[in-house]
């Protein structure tokens, strides 16, 4: 049998991984150049010549006003909520990196956890106006996977009950709804520039908005607070971006269509070979208005694939296919949320159902066409030896 629980011989030799694109000879050469210009001008940080270009590019790319760019998603996030002084209950999905539950801590939110959409994995707006009580001042969607969450019927719900929205666009950098792009959805929406998006700047992310004062408000915020040399108008931290940073992303901005591209092309081949294998689903990408093709994700049904997710996702690790399993079990199954805000059992049905179906693929593959058919004919081999596979999975668990 051709899998290595059974042989000792993984797949691939070396490990392939869900994570960062990998980074084009040209972008290297054009990294090198913007930092020799940073040396020369011997200015690091604190909204230099590089931060501040970036964002000029990053706000036309996505046909908004105004971009601020800051040293994660994580932390403009914090930005935004506290620019917007939100208070009270917070909604937003539970489907979703934890790092956009914990910002709503920082600014003493209480997050409200809604459901998903079993289409598009993402937040439910049905579901989010049940949540809304006199407590809640916000809500909050994330765009998942390289697609565009329901904004519009957020917008209608958010407009109809008083609420801001904000959308957490960490995966959608340069996705779209129909011809709207992400950025303008909403009163504010932020990015994540992650070594492992689709455009990186090592660590990294910005704002998006149309509105100039709450854009002036987040740029204060960034910078502790000051609003001169000599005083602090708000609490604010240190959110500021380098210019390295903003080196590697001016960088990677040129190569961002071709990485869209290629990761479409990785996709595709995916969804070819996948074809016919029963219980595996391919998440789609792009319906609706133009994806990133980011990230490739599966759901796996046990009873058709005759496999768990659990136990295939710990065969393709044997087998050095790093498969991730973005987002389980759920921000609200998670020990903290658990303790500090729990969810009642069978609140979040069609999260916990899909947390436990889903498979991030790895995407930024070195050969494509050799490795997407080898991380699938491991799959096959998994689900013609399923039986052998359970008995291993409770042999070694
Ligand atoms: N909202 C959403 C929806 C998000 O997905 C994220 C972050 C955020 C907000 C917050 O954004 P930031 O504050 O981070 O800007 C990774 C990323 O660290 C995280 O940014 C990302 N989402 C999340 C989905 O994935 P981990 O804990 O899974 O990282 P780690 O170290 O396990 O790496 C993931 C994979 O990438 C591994 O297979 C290794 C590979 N990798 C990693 C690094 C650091 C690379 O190939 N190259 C690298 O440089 O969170």
């Amino acid at each position: 049998m051709n899998l290595a629980i059974f042989t000792g011989r993984p797949a691939f030799p070396s490990p392939l991984y869900v994570g960062a694109p990998i980074v084009e000879a040209a972008t290297r050469r054009r990294f090198n150049n913007y930092m020799a210009g940073v040396f020369e001008r011997n200015y690091f940080t604190n909204n230099g010549p590089l931060v501040q270009e970036l964002e000029r590019k990053i706000a036309a790319l996505h046909g908004v006003k105004y971009c601020a760019a800051v040293c994660n998603a994580t932390i403009a996030q914090i930005l935004l909520l506290k620019a917007l002084d939100l208070k009270g209950e917070i909604i937003l999905p539970s489907f979703t990196f934890i790092a956009t539950a914990h910002a709503c801590l920082w600014q003493n939110l209480t997050p409200v956890f809604c459901d998903i959409s079993p289409t598009t994995l993402m937040i439910d707006p049905e579901k989010a106006e049940a949540l809304i009580t006199p407590r809640t001042s916000a809500i909050l969607g994330v765009h998942l996977f390289g697609n565009v969450c329901d904004a519009p019927a957020l917008a209608a719900l958010a407009q109809k009950r008083h609420l801001k929205l904000l959308f957490d666009a960490g995966h959608a950098f340069a996705c779209s709804l129909g011809d709207r792009s992400v950025g303008g959805f909403g009163n504010v929406e932020f990015l994540s520039f992650h070594a492992t998006k689709i455009f990186g700047t090592f660590e990294g992310g910005a704002t998006l908005t149309n509105d100039a004062e709450l854009d002036a408000r987040i740029k204060f915020l960034r910078n502790f607070g000051f609003k001169d040399y000599d005083d602090v108008e708000y609490m604010g931290l240190n959110g500021k971006m380098t210019e390295a940073s903003a080196a590697m992303g001016l960088a990677a901005l040129p190569e961002v269509s071709r990485r869209i591209e290629r990761c479409q092309r990785t996709y595709g081949l995916f969804r070819e070979r996948l074809n016919g294998l029963p219980g595996i689903r391919l998440h789609p990408v792009g319906e609706k208005g133009r994806g990133n093709f980011q990230y490739i994700v599966m759901q796996i049904d046990e009873k058709e694939f005759g496999v768990s997710r659990k136990v295939v996702y710990r065969v393709l690790w044997k087998e050095n296919v790093m498969g991730r399993r973005y987002f389980y079990p759920g921000c609200h199954g998670m020990a903290f949320y658990r303790a500090a805000y729990p969810t009642p059992p069978g609140r979040l049905p069609v999260t916990d159902a899909v947390s436990e179906r889903i498979l991030c693929l790895p995407s930024n593959l070195k050969n494509p066409d050799r490795d997407v058919a080898r991380i699938v004919g491991v799959l096959r081999a998994i689900h013609q030896n399923a039986k052998e596979v359970k008995q291993w999975a409770v042999q070694n668990p």
